[in-house]
C-alpha cells in the first residue's frame, strides 16, 4: 500500500457497492463506514503511512473518494463518509487511527439505532388489519412494517417485483420470515391493486431540500397513483438520507445503469437499432408523498428543509477533498 493507495477492503467494497451486491442506501453507508475504519487499521500498519500523520490522513481521504465514486445517487454514501472523516483527529496515527474506528462503529450503531427508532414511527401510521404496498427493497420501510407486526397488528403486503432488478423478491422473502402474508405482482399491476392496499410504504436514496423523494425508479408513478386512489404513502427514511447539497441548488445525480438490465444482448440484436435507457431512480414530487418518516418523527415533505437546516447548516463540507 502507497500513502494513498486504498486498502483491499476498501477496494472490495468499493467494487461491491458498485455491482450491487451490497446495495439499498443504508446497507451502503454502513459498509463504507466500515471500510473506513478499515483503511485506518490498514493504514496504521503500513510502511507508507505508519509514522506520518499527514500521510495517515491522506489515505483516508483517497479511501473515502474511492468509495464516494461507487454510485451516484444515495447521499447516506457522502454523508457517512463525512460523518467519519470530520471525526478523524489526533496528532499521532495511533489517535487518528482510534478516531476513525471510534466513529465509523458510532455511525454504525446510530444508524440501526434510527432504523429501530423511525420504524416505530412508521408503525404508529399502520392500523390493524392493513394491507401495505412496497416498491423494491427499503430496510427503513421494512422496519415500519415490521415494528408494526411487533406491535401485534395484522398486516399484510401486496410487493411489486421491482423491474429491473427485481429487488422486491427480498422484500417479499423478509416479510414472510417476519410473518406477513405476501401476494407479488409485476410493477405494471401496481395500480389495480391499490384498491386492495391501505397505505404504500417505500424507502428513499435521497431526500432533496424542497422535499423531493428520490428512490427506485417507479416510486413516482405510484405515488401518483396512490394520491389519485386515495391511499396514504410515505417514505420511510432516516435522517443520514437527507441530501444536504440540495440546500444550495445542487440536484441529485440519477445513476443511469447497464442496458443490459433491462433487454438481453441477443433479443436486443435480433429487434434491430433501438436506443435503450435504464435510469435507476426517479423524483417524487413532494405533493405526492404525505410523509417522511425519519428517527426524529414524521414529517410533511415540504417541511423537511427545516430538520435538513438543523442538521447540515447551509451546505455541506466536503473533507475527501484534497487540502
Ligand atoms: C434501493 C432503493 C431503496 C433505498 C432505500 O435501490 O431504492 O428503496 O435505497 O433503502 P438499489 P434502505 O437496489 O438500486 O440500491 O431503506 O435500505 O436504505
Amino acid at each position: 500500500m502507497t500513502d494513498t493507495e486504498p486498502s483491499p477492503a476498501v477496494s472490495e467494497t468499493a467494487e461491491s457497492i458498485a455491482t450491487m451486491e451490497i446495495r439499498g442506501a443504508a446497507t451502503i453507508a454502513s459498509a463504507a463506514a466500515e471500510a473506513l475504519a478499515d483503511q485506518a487499521e490498514a493504514a496504521a500498519e503500513a510502511d507508507a503511512t505508519a509514522g506520518d500523520p499527514e500521510a495517515f490522513r491522506a489515505s483516508l481521504r483517497a479511501a473515502a473518494r474511492t468509495l464516494r465514486e461507487t454510485r451516484p445517487t444515495a447521499v447516506s454514501l457522502p454523508n457517512a463518509l463525512r460523518y467519519v472523516l470530520q471525526r478523524m483527529e489526533g496528532d499521532s496515527v495511533d489517535r487518528l487511527r482510534r478516531s476513525v474506528v471510534d466513529a465509523s462503529e458510532a455511525f454504525v450503531e446510530q444508524l440501526d439505532r434510527a432504523q429501530e427508532d423511525l420504524g416505530q414511527v412508521g408503525a404508529n401510521r399502520l392500523a390493524d388489519g392493513d394491507t401495505v404496498m412496497t416498491h423494491c427493497h427499503s430496510t427503513d420501510a421494512l422496519a415500519c412494517i415490521e415494528a408494526a407486526v411487533e406491535q401485534g397488528k395484522s398486516i399484510s403486503a401486496v410487493v411489486k417485483e421491482t423491474r429491473p432488478r427485481q429487488q422486491g423478491h427480498i422484500t417479499a422473502e423478509q416479510l414472510r420470515d417476519a410473518g406477513v402474508p405476501v401476494t407479488l405482482i409485476v410493477d405494471s399491476a401496481a395500480r389495480r391493486y391499490l384498491d386492495e392496499v391501505d397505505h404504500v410504504v417505500v424507502g428513499a436514496d435521497s431526500i432533496a431540500a424542497d422535499g423531493g423523494v428520490i428512490n427506485k425508479i417507479g416510486t413516482s408513478g405510484l405515488a401518483v397513483n396512490a394520491r389519485e386512489r386515495g391511499v396514504p404513502i410515505m417514505t420511510a427514511a432516516q435522517t443520514i438520507k437527507l441530501h444536504p447539497e440540495t440546500l444550495t441548488g445542487h440536484t441529485v445525480e440519477i445513476e443511469m445503469r447497464d442496458e443490459a438490465e433491462v433487454i438481453d444482448p441477443e433479443a436486443r440484436e435480433a429487434i434491430g437499432q433501438i436506443d435503450v435507457e435504464n435510469p435507476a431512480f426517479d423524483v417524487t414530487p413532494p405533493r405526492y408523498m404525505d410523509a417522511i418518516v425519519t428517527e426524529q418523527g414524521q414529517f410533511p415533505p415540504e417541511s423537511i428543509v427545516t430538520l435538513m437546516r438543523e442538521l447540515f447548516g447551509e451546505g455541506a463540507a466536503e473533507p475527501w477533498a484534497e487540502p
